[in-house]
This record gives structure tokens, sequence and C-alpha cells, in this order.
């Protein structure tokens, strides 16, 4: 069996938002795998870095244009820095290829080959280590690591499918991107989820397309046609600023359909957004935490919510703990807090500020490392969502990872919008096989 790495290529593709990304193949003899990297919006401030070229002055100011630059020094990058010193590695030992990236960068945050090229190449070689032995990538990603698995309540077995996280309605810096003044809304809280508690994937797939076709016909009723327009990851952006109002939808739209009872509730804020100089800015006020943190209890208390995503800007440590403590029958999720940074982690662990987090690969740059912080995560008893960016490819990765390890949730947004269905589309072919 050929098992060294002979070649590896890159390209410039589109993704979701229409903005530059890049594609990663890497080749073991006669057999190859690719990786589409995502890209986020609201990213934390301690992400990988992502590396684009300057956009020319003319595109800066253009319809349209929303500031990213192309991957020509990226894709430069992995064609004559990351594959002179991989050729001929040993496609087997994901380790070592990604301490020869870290080593190749040398910084902190991955700002001179980029987190978007590295991890580029990471997961492509982990694909394709998978092609060449000829099993599935949630297999070959077992052999990896070994991740405490997320047990089922009350049962104590390993949980098979995860909980699917679909974003239903979109706010935040999701639905200002598309460049179009009908896309914007004033609704601060970025995603509203409702989260499937069903064993069966394509169940729960369908049920997510059934509430979404009943919130369709609410919101018709209730804000018209105009609210009708869709967010980045395929939820409705409605003209509205009061934040509990798609909460009272969604609870509507679950019970018409007769779910309630398989379906919760779930928040991702996202409020490092719309925080400032030590203020939060809702619906066209400022509040402090106190306020905010008021909020969540009365929603948490209205909509039995399952979770809140970055309740708390990225740097307050101590507020999110503070709602761990208060709301004990939640799940505090850190995001921007954590960003699938082993550092950020333990810090997060040691002041006792989340029970969940989120994972994305592209946050940290390679696999091996999302990998060891998944890993510290679950020893520590934090539950695992496995997420999508809000750029995406029609890359269908994460649903082999979050399946791999019995991960607490998959995030893939709107269950019909193609770049996320292809995710839920993998988790329903790896389940019913
Ligand atoms: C998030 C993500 C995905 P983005 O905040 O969780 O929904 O958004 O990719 O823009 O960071
Ligand atoms: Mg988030």
């Amino acid at each position: 069996m050929v098992n060294e790495i002979t070649k590896i290529i890159a390209e410039e593709i589109k993704d979701s938002r229409g903005n530059p990304t890049i594609k990663v193949t890497v080749f073991v003899g006669d057999k190859s795998a690719y990786f589409s990297v995502p890209s986020g919006a609201s990213t934390g401030s301690n992400e990988a870095h992502e590396l684009r070229d300057p956009e020319p002055e003319q595109a800066r100011h253009g319809a349209g244009s929303d500031g990213k630059g192309s991957m020509k020094k990226a894709i430069w990058n992995i064609e004559n820095i990351i594959s002179p010193a991989l050729l001929g590695m040993d496609i087997f030992n994901q380790k070592e290829i990604d301490r020869t990236l870290l080593k190749l960068d040398g910084t902190k945050n991955k700002t001179n080959l980029g987190g978007n090229s590295m991890i580029g190449v990471s997961i492509a070689c982990a694909k394709a280590a998978a092609k060449v032995l000829e099993i599935e990538v949630y297999e070959h990603l077992r052999t990896l690591s070994e991740i405490k698995p997320s047990l089922r309540l009350g049962s104590g077995q390993a949980r098979k499918v995860p909980h699917l996280y679909m974003n239903l309605i979109n706010g935040g810096k999701h639905v200002h991107q598309q460049g179009s003044e009908q896309a914007k809304s004033a609704l601060a809280f970025q995603e509203y989820h409702i989260v499937t508690d069903i064993d069966d994937a394509e169940e729960a797939w369908q049920a997510g397309v059934k509430v979404q076709n009943t919130l369709k016909e609410i919101i018709l009723e209730e804000l018209g046609e105009d609210s009708l327009v869709l967010g980045d990851e395929g939820g409705f952006a409605p003209k509205l600023e009061d934040v509990r109002k798609p909460l009272l939808y969604l609870k509507e739209a679950v019970k018409r359909n007769n779910l309630e009872g398989k379906i919760r509730l779930a928040l991702d804020v996202a409020s490092s957004s719309f925080y400032k100089e030590g203020v939060y800015e809702l619906a066209g006020k400022d509040i402090g935490e106190k306020e905010l943190f008021g909020i969540y209890s009365g929603l948490i208390k209205e909509f039995d919510l399952l979770s809140i995503e970055d309740p708390f800007d990225e740097k307050d440590f101590d507020s999110f703990r503070s709602l761990k403590e208060e709301e004990r029958d939640i799940f505090v999720v850190g995001d921007d807090l954590t960003v699938t940074n082993k550092v950020l982690l333990e810090k997060a662990i040691e002041n006792d500020s989340i029970n969940a987090m989120i994972i994305k690969p592209n946050q940290i740059g390679t696999l091996s490392e999302t990998l060891e912080t998944m890993r510290i995560a679950r020893e520590n008893n934090i539950e695992l969502i496995v997420s999508h960016r809000s750029g995406e490819t029609d890359d269908d990765f994460i649903a082999d990872l979050a399946y791999a390890f019995s991960c607490f949730g998959l995030k893939a947004g709107a269950p019909e919008k193609p770049e996320r269905k292809v995710k839920y589309d993998r988790l329903i072919e790896i389940t019913s096989s």
C-alpha cells in the first residue's frame, strides 16, 4: 500500500456567501481527497488567522463587497511552503503532519501560513488517509484520538445521533453580509435554533423541515413578506428588534407540528458582536450584563431553553460562570469565548464558565489541535457541539467529526440550504448504513 503523500494542490473556490476560499486536495498515489475551507462572519478575536489578499480599492467600495479578498497568497503558501515539506510524509501520521504545519508557520495565531491554508491541508490529509484504508472518515478519526462520548441522559449509553441544532431565525452579523438592503434586520441575537431530540437522523432532519415550513406561514401572518428574506445560514431574517418574538414563533411552529417533547429551543446570541465599551446594544438601548442576564433568565423560564451560546462578551468568563451557576438546567456554550483553542478552554475550565462548547476546526487551524481540545473538554464533562461556519462549502467533514465521537450536537444551519443540507445528508447516510 502506498502511504506517502505524493501531491498537494490548492485552488480558489467561492463559499456560500460568494466570497473566495480554498479547496485543498491531497494525493497518495492514485488516491485523493479534498477539504473545502469554510469562513466565519462573527469570528472570535482569538481565532486562527484567515489569510486573504488585500482587496483592490475599487472592489472594496463596490456593490456587494464585504471586504473579503482572494486566496492567492494562501494558495502560494500551500504550493511553495507546505507541499515541499509534506511530500513523502506518512499519510497515517496525522500528528507529525500537523506538527510540521505548526513548525512551518511558527506563530501563535497562524498568521504566517494562514489558519485557512493549514486546516485545508490538515483535514484533506485525514480524509485521504481514510481513502487509502478504504474506511469511512469517521472510522479513521476514531483512530486519531480517544474522546469520551456524550451519554444519553438517563441511559448511561453513548449518544448515537447528535442533537441537530438547526438555525431557523437569523439576526446579528448573519443578515448584513449579502449587501442587500432587504436582508437587513435589527435583531441583535444571531441564531435561534430548534434542537431535535430524535434518535433517527432522517426523522430529525424532516422535523426541522416541517417546523421551518410552518414558521414561514407564521412569519408571513405576523410580519409580512418582507420578513421572509433568508440570512446566511438559511433561516429567516425577520424585520424585528424584539429578541423574544422569534422564540414565540418557533414555539408555535413546533406546537402546530405536535413536536413538543421532541424539539427544544436554543440560542446563539454571539453577544460580542453587539458589545462595545462595557455595554450591549440591544434593540436600540444600551444595557449592562446584569440586565442582559435578566433577559436570559426570563427567556429560559418562558421557553425552557436547552442552551445559550456566547451569552456574554468573549472576554467575560465571569458572567458565563454566573449564568451557569444560576441556571443549572441549561447548557452555557462557549464559541467566541473558547474558539476551539485548548488554552482558552483551560481558562474556561478554571473559571468554571461553561458546560458545553462549539467545535470549529478552522478556528484553531489543525485537526490534531481540534481533537486535543475535544479530548480535554470531554475529560472535564463539557459537551461538544460540532459546528459549521456562516460562510460554508459543500464539504461534509463536520458530520463525520460529530458522529465519530458521539458528540452532543451537530450545528449546521437551516435544513434545506444546500451547503448545510450536505452535512445533514452525510449524517443520515452514516447513521442509516
Ligand atoms: C457561530 C457561527 C456559525 P460564524 O457564531 O456559531 O453559526 O457563525 O461562522 O459567522 O462565526
Ligand atoms: Mg457562535
